[in-house]
């Protein structure tokens, strides 16, 4: 087992993977960028390490510091939570060639799903259900056209090295095909240099569920169920739960099945998500698949009881997974909502700033995952996100009632915060009805759209 981690990130993740650490006695290295000298993380782990200004470039996604970190404080592993360098699979090489455990999946595997048309043609190959759509790279406007109108609109332009929206325009038929591509794949050669796009069926009002992965290096592949994460907001989720209310044990073993063959087929190893699209006829289709620790992945927790931090540093040690399919019992309803530091009446715009006062709910049930405390100062740098309250309770009823407890409990004051939006969904009928869809806060929450 190893002696002693770097944690490469800061925030709520930071701390969870610092307290996973002490919990398997495993002692642990904070980096913080200049902005974070107070910060939770800082002040919790064994020891810390400054690693440069404010800035992310420059902190946080500073490959040469961390790694320079790394070997100066003799650690024997890093892991990198999630965004920052999390899915970079040049930091993953790097870290082999220092001799240091990156946490995570191979670069190869990374590189392969990070390319998402690759990462299609793969999932088609073994035989797992991709959206309708493209199985070669498209390069040009004529190709795309051609491939379009058999494909049939509406139509899904994607970029390659796309993610959270970025590179990705819909098409409703040959009139506005050309600008859409155009505009879709000059967005990709600016932002990831790539002009490589793919072209899918739009599907409408779709639900947005992944299946959980874990994988050790014997070649165990297992499955947690799922997590709708449907409720989004700008390709930002909101809220999580699971199970997926519209999902059926036979379904969910069917997609489990899928998302473990999708794992095989590409070796996989350690923590992983596959994300699916739900259409209304619940057909599912594979999407992407997220080679990281997601920040969601305490629902999965709460209704599977496994440490899924644990687990990854368990697998990257070399040991088998702690359990196979047969133990993972899931049990209950779990409903995460992500508090953020921002102003829902200003379009959500970020709002740092001191917190004058942070009180958080408990009890049974009630999680919070935080790195906030009274008179933290919230720096401009980062995500906003402040505060993940998860509740899990014996059935979906159960857990809205918690939720809802909960939020009216929670208080953080001296900044704004998306607190009370947050009640909003908690309390609107659609969403009690299980009614979620990528759509949702558009159709329900209109004013907070404009
Ligand atoms: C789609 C889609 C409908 N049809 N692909 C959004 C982010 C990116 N990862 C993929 N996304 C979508 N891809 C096809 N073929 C709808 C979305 C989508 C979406 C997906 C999940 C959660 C929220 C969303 C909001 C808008 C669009």
């Amino acid at each position: 087992m190893f002696q002693k981690i770097l944690v490469a990130n800061r925030g709520e993740i930071a701390v969870r993977i610092i307290r996973a650490c002490r919990e398997m006695g495993i002692k642990t290295v904070a980096v913080y960028s200049e902005a974070d000298k107070d910060a939770l993380h800082t002040l919790l782990a064994d020891e810390a390490i400054c690693i440069g200004p404010a800035s992310s470039a420059q902190s946080y996604l500073n490959m040469e510091r961390i790694l320079t970190a790394t070997v100066a404080m003799k650690a024997d592993a890093i892991h990198p939570g999630f965004g920052f360098l999390s899915e970079n699979a040049r930091f993953a090489e790097l870290c082999g060639k220092c001799n240091i455990t990156f946490i995570g999946p191979s670069a190869e595997i990374i590189n392969k799903m990070g390319n998402k048309s690759e990462a299609r043609k793969t999932m088609m190959d073994a035989g797992v259900p991709v959206v309708p759509g493209t199985k070669e790279p498209v390069f040009t406007v004529e190709k795309g056209l051609e491939l379009a109108k058999g494909i049939g609109f509406p139509v899904m332009i994607k970029a390659s090295s796309g993610g959270g929206g970025k590179g990705m325009r819909i098409s409703w038929g040959e009139e506005d095909f050309t600008m859409n591509f155009q505009n879709a794949q000059q967005e990709s050669i600016k932002g990831f240099s790539d002009d490589t796009m793919y072209i899918e069926k739009y599907i409408e009002q779709p639900k947005h569920v992944e299946i959980q992965i874990m994988a050790d290096k014997f070649g165990n592949v297992i499955h947690l169920g799922e997590r709708d994460c449907s409720i989004q907001r700008r390709h930002q989720k909101v809220l999580e739960e699971s199970p997926c209310a519209a999902i059926s044990q036979e379904l969910r073993e069917n997609m489990g099945a899928v998302a473990v063959r999708a794992a095989k087929a590409v070796g996989y190893e350690n923590a992983g998500t596959i994300e699916f699209l739900l259409d209304k006829n619940k057909n599912f289709y594979f999407m992407e698949m997220n080679t990281r620790i997601q920040v969601e992945h305490p629902v999965t927790e709460m209704v599977s009881g496994l440490d899924l931090i644990k687990e990854q540093i368990l697998v990257a040690a070399g040991e088998p997974l702690s359990v196979t399919q047969d133990q993972v019992k899931l049990k209950g309803h779990a409903i995460e909502c992500r508090i953020n530091a921002e102003n829902p009446q200003k379009n959500f715009m970020p709002c740092p700033g001191r917190i004058t006062n942070v009180h958080v709910p408990g009890g049974n049930g009630i999680r919070v995952d935080t790195h906030i405390y009274s008179d933290y100062q919230v720096p401009a740098n980062y995500d906003s996100m402040l505060l993940k309250l998860i509740v899990h309770g014996k059935d979906r009823e159960e857990a809205i009632a918690k939720m809802r407890s909960a939020l009216g409990e929670l208080i953080i004051e001296g900044i704004e915060t998306n607190l009370d939006f947050q009640y909003e969904i908690l309390n609107n009928p659609a969403f009690e009805e299980g009614k979620t869809d990528t759509d949702f806060i558009l159709a329900y929450f209109p004013e907070y759209c404009k």
